[in-house]
């Protein structure tokens, strides 16, 4: 018998995890009371790592598609030849950018696969590079580039010091905190009460996380960007803007006050359904609160205004001088840095999707127009793709157009352990070890997390000799493919082969080393400074303190100080100023009641359940067993209007797609909004995972239109959909 430490790769939380064996076999998996951020905290998903170890429909072997439309196994050294043979023929004939690659979500929590995926990618030579960002963050990174020099310098609430915390569209009662590592952020919410704080949330859904709250408001979906300007000029009407350091340390704060002049808090009010009371009380307790520090996740960002919200989260925090300072929004320091030294300011616009000509953004392209872009014939068509730790099918929008595009391909290779409904249209599926097998330091939720902690984990298990981990997979791959581009791309290769020869391990210690708190960052660091040795002999992880202030240090704009107002977001706003009032009275009329014809239209938004992970852990008996989860939520007033009972079958349809599922009554529902959680839908012909499809579900993006997005950053705008609900068995006219 043996205990273990490491992290919970499922989510950000990075949970420590107390793991007992027995030889091959887990005995027990418990919270780790000495991890200096998760203090013992874990939730029902990090126990179910025992499923996804010991379940016997994740692949162990790289399998191949058949003549017939089976599978075969085969081996590793047939599955790359073989794939680089297809891969460079196809090449030839018509360029590297009709390779795609998709990144999915897992791949920023394995840190093997987040360094070596760009080894893939420069194999490939210019390939279009998509992934899960575009169906998520964007608009943080977009907005942090712009205003702050660069895409990962992401300020993070400080949730531990603040006597105020406004969210808006996150659920962390549910997702366990995004953009915030912080485990255990249920008792660091009570924290904030226990101090005598305050806590409002903004969501179309009474959530889980209300029940924490002081106060809830229900918003009209998609409408949070007038709440925000509306906080805004109440601040500067008021004169409540803080004149302290940040007044230096930024520019465009006169601009900004121009800007908002006209959203009065009636105005408002009557964009988003609440009280313009509440909305100047909101501003004032925010502005004179001692800390107080705004938060803003999913469901601002995958909305058609994401990247205007995510520029007013930060704009708040700053003129209300709550940012960069303890009990603010805060950057962390994390022990290996992932902000380079260069801005990334210029990053986007470089090129464009073909066919609806949206602009990469830090070299990537939005994954809403990659249905499209395979097929639309034409020059630079998409024949080839590749996906790394992604399920496309469900999780982006337009799924049944995604999986008619997977089906066309010519060559699709998918790294994954799973058969599912992304990688059952792939040729080649390379499966990697994961999770307990093995090792990881968390390259991606240190730099997001509420406290500067550092940990290494080594594998639970040695995995057999005959596996490989995503980034042997990525490396090797990478290596066959560049065998047939001749000696071009030397440097590409040099820095490869130096990788590959360091391992991740290897690369953590050089930048441990030289970060921060490194042994190399001074003469006097080498015998106390972190390195990787020192940070394994701290199974629990080591406590590097509180954030602190990092500005304007931190900063990579020219100027060296925050742009408030970037023109980008200006014009983006007062272009949506002027489309609202011409259409005003339509606009208040889309308050998701009735259409001409009689049925009535919802605005569709999404939500997660604590006992799920995006798409890919329903083969979990221990997390799917209770009742069904994937219900179309109502608010009984709408359901009583439209006939429906608990439990009975709805017909959901939009311009893209329909689907069926039970409807749930749920008063938490504002009027006028129904809610489908996102990662089901696993009844598609041919998905391997018994237990996902005794609990198949339908999918929500059946339903979210490709084409709505948010014009700004390229996100997928799944946010305030239109679709129109009626019993099953009733035709829609
Ligand atoms: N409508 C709607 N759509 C959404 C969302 C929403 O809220 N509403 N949420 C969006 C968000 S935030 C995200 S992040 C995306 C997620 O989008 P994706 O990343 O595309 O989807 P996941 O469901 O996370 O799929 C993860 C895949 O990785 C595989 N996998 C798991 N572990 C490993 C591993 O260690 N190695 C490898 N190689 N593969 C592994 C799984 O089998 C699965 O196929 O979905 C987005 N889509
Ligand atoms: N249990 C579990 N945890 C997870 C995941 C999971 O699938 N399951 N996924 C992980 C991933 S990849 C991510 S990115 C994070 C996401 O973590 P969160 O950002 O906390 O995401 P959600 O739980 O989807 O919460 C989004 C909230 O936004 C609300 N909302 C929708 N539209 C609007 C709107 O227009 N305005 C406002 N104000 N609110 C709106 C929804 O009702 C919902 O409550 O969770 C991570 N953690
Ligand atoms: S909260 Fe996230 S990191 Fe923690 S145990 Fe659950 S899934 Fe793992
Ligand atoms: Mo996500």
């Amino acid at each position: 018998m043996a205990t273990h430490f490491r992290a919970c790769n499922l989510c950000e939380a990075i949970c420590g995890l107390e793991i007992e064996t027995d030889g091959p076999h887990v005995l027990s998996i418990r919270g780790d009371g000495k991890d200096p951020l998760s203090r013992g905290y874990l939730c029902p998903k990090g126990v179910a790592l025992q499923d996804v170890h010991e379940d016997e429909n994740r692949l162990r072997h790289p399998i191949r598609k058949t003549a017939a439309g089976g599978w075969e196994e085969v081996s590793w050294e047939a599955a790359f030849g073989e794939i680089a043979a297809r891969s460079i023929a196809l090449r030839e004939q018509s360029g590297s950018e009709s390779v795609a690659v998709y990144l999915g979500n897992p791949t920023v929590h394995n840190y093997g696969s987040l360094l070596f995926s760009r080894t893939l990618v420069s194999a490939i030579g210019r390939p279009q590079l998509y992934s899960a960002t575009s169906v998520d963050q964007l608009p943080h990174h977009f907005a942090s580039s712009y205003m702050f020099g660069h895409s990962m310098l992401i300020p993070i609430p400080d949730v531990d010091r603040t006597d105020f915390m406004l969210i808006m569209g996150a659920n962390p009662l549910a997702s366990n905190g995004s953009l915030m590592t912080a485990p255990g952020i249920g008792d660091r919410l009570k924290g904030i009460r226990s101090r005598g704080g305050r806590i409002v949330l903004v969501d179309p859904r009474r959530t889980e996380t209300a029940r924490l709250a002081n106060e809830h408001h229900f918003i009209r979906p998609g409408c949070d960007v007038w709440l925000l300007a509306g906080l805004l000029h109440v601040i500067f009407a008021e004169q409540l803007d803080d004149q302290g350091r940040l007044v230096q340390l930024s520019s465009g704060r006169p601009l900004l006050r121009q800007l908002f002049r006209e959203i009065t808090p009636d105005v408002a009010a009557a964009r988003t359904g609440i009280a313009s009371d509440t909305i100047r009380k909101l501003a004032r307790d925010f502005a004179t609160s001692t800390t107080a520090v705004c938060y803003g996740r999913m469901g601002l960002s995958t909305q058609q205004h994401g990247g205007l919200c995510q520029w007013l989260v930060n704009a708040l925090n700053i003129v209300t001088g709550n940012f960069d300072r303890s009990g603010g929004a805060m950057f962390a320091n994390p022990a290996v840095s992932v902000v380079g030294r260069k801005s990334t300011l210029h990053n986007v616009g470089r090129w464009t999707t073909r066919v609806r000509k949206l602009p990469e953004f830090d070299g990537q392209l939005p994954v809403a127009a990659l249905a499209e872009e395979i097929l639309t014939p034409g020059d630079g068509q998409i024949r080839t793709l590749f996906t790394v730790c992604g399920n496309p099918v469900l999780s982006t929008p337009n799924g049944r157009q995604v999986e008619r595009a997977l089906e066309s391909l010519d060559l699709m290779v998918s790294i994954d352990i799973y058969v599912n409904e992304t990688t059952r249209h792939a040729d080649f599926i390379l499966p990697p070890t994961t999770g307990l097998e093995v090792d990881h330091y968390d390259l991606a939720f240190h730099a997001l997390a509420v406290r500067n902690t550092a940990k290494y984990s080594f594998a639970t298990f040695t995995p057999d000799k005959s596996t490989r981990a995503d980034w042997q997979i990525l490396s090797e791959l990478a290596q066959h493919l560049r065998r047939g581009r001749g000696v071009a791309g030397l440097k590409e290769r040099l820095r490869d082969y130096l990788m590959r020869r360091l391992t991740p391990t290897g690369i953590v210690d050089l930048g441990l080393k030289l970060g921060p708190y490194g042994a190399w960052r001074s003469p006097w660091n080498w015998r106390t400074g972190l390195t990787l040795k020192r940070l394994q002999q701290n199974p629990a992880g080591i406590d590097l303190g509180p954030l602190q202030p990092q500005i304007p240090k931190c900063l990579r704009m020219p100027g060296g100080r925050i742009n408030l107002v970037p023109t980008v977001f200006s014009e983006r706003f007062h272009m949506v100023e002027r489309e609202w009032r011409r259409h005003e009275s339509t606009a208040r009329a889309c308050t998701g009641r009735n259409a001409s014809d009689g049925s009535i239209s919802f605005y569709l938004i999404g939500r997660r359940h604590l006992r799920s992970n995006n798409s890919w852990m329903h083969n979990s008996r221990r997390l799917m067993k209770g009742k069904d989860r994937c219900t179309l939520l109502m608010n009984p007033q709408d359901a009583n209007r439209l006939g429906l009972d608990n439990g009975q079958r709805v017909t959901v349809t939009s311009p893209v797609g329909q689907i069926q599922l039970p409807l749930e009554r749920s008063d938490t529902m504002m009027p006028g909004v129904v809610s489908i959680p996102h990662g089901y839908g696993h009844n598609r012909f041919g998905s391997k995972i018994p237990i996902a499809e005794k609990y198949a579900g339908a999918s929500i993006n059946d339903l979210t239109n490709d084409l709505i997005i948010d014009p700004l950053t390229g996100n997928a705008a799944f946010s305030g959909q239109r679709v129109e609900v009626v019993p099953s068995g009733k035709t829609m006219e």
